[in-house]
């Protein structure tokens, strides 16, 4: 039996192969595992739980068969879908985790995150997330017409496009700093994120000790996960499993 992680997905209606290849991920291989952990951009976007698309339905039903199943399915908010609720959890028998969460990972203390926290070199980055992450924001927003949050949706997304192309990729990648200074304020030597689409398995050494970050890859990309067991963490391919 093994874990599973996964993140960055970026589901969206038109991506049909993608949405494919989930849905079968999630009967297949998924469904034997131990527990599966979705750190954050599931979806490419949205718009709260009461607008939830009609291309969602057949990952909701296969969500909660894997939890009807015995396979606990947890559920971090990315930096796309940070507007997933308590609706879409129980519909999906998903469950929200903070960011970040520390879990026992056979014996091994883990850090789970999105990953886009660790970013602290991309400061307009955090100031718009701070923004958007404020209560009162999110609330003014989940209240207005479907129409409008769309539109404001589509904004954003080609904000951050355009932002995106005028940083570098070091801006755009996690802080080393900043890395060392979280596992160091939670004590611990392991760490898995997603969000900056750079799958890798990374050792650092921290204060004399062998600590590991481990980096989920995007779907778009290179469909994979990290598949941990009692021996250990490994990034694998969709399609060696
Ligand atoms: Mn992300």
């Amino acid at each position: 039996m093994a874990t599973l992680f996964i993140a960055d997905l970026h589901l969206s209606e038109d991506q049909t192969a993608l949405n494919r290849q989930f849905l079968a991920f999630l009967q297949g291989p998924a469904s034997q595992a131990e527990a599966l952990y979705i750190l954050g951009d599931l979806f490419e976007a949205w718009l709260g739980d009461d607008l939830i698309p009609d291309f969602c339905q057949p990952f909701i039903q296969a969500l909660h068969n894997l939890h009807q199943q015995g396979v606990p399915v947890y559920l971090q908010h990315g930096n796309r879908d940070f507007l997933l609720g308590e609706t879409f959890c129980t519909l999906s028998g998903t469950q929200l985790l903070d960011d970040a969460v520390l879990i026992d990972l056979y014996g091994i203390p883990t850090l789970l995150m999105h990953g886009d926290l660790l970013c602290t070199d991309d400061i307009d980055y955090q100031n718009m997330r701070a923004q958007l992450r404020n209560p009162a924001w999110i609330a003014d927003f989940l209240a207005k017409p479907p129409a409008e949050r769309i539109a404001m949706a589509r904004a954003l997304r080609e904000h951050s496009k355009l932002a995106s192309s005028q940083k570098s990729e070091q801006i755009m990648d996690v802080n080393p700093q900043t890395v060392r200074q979280t596992l160091r304020e939670h004590e611990l030597l392991q760490l898995i994120h997603g969000h900056t689409h750079r799958p890798a398995q990374h050792r650092l050494d921290l204060d004399g000790k062998t600590a590991w970050r481990h980096v989920l890859p995007d779907w778009q990309s290179q469909p994979g996960l990290l598949y941990c067991d009692t021996r250990g963490c490994q990034l694998r391919e969709l399609a060696s499993l």
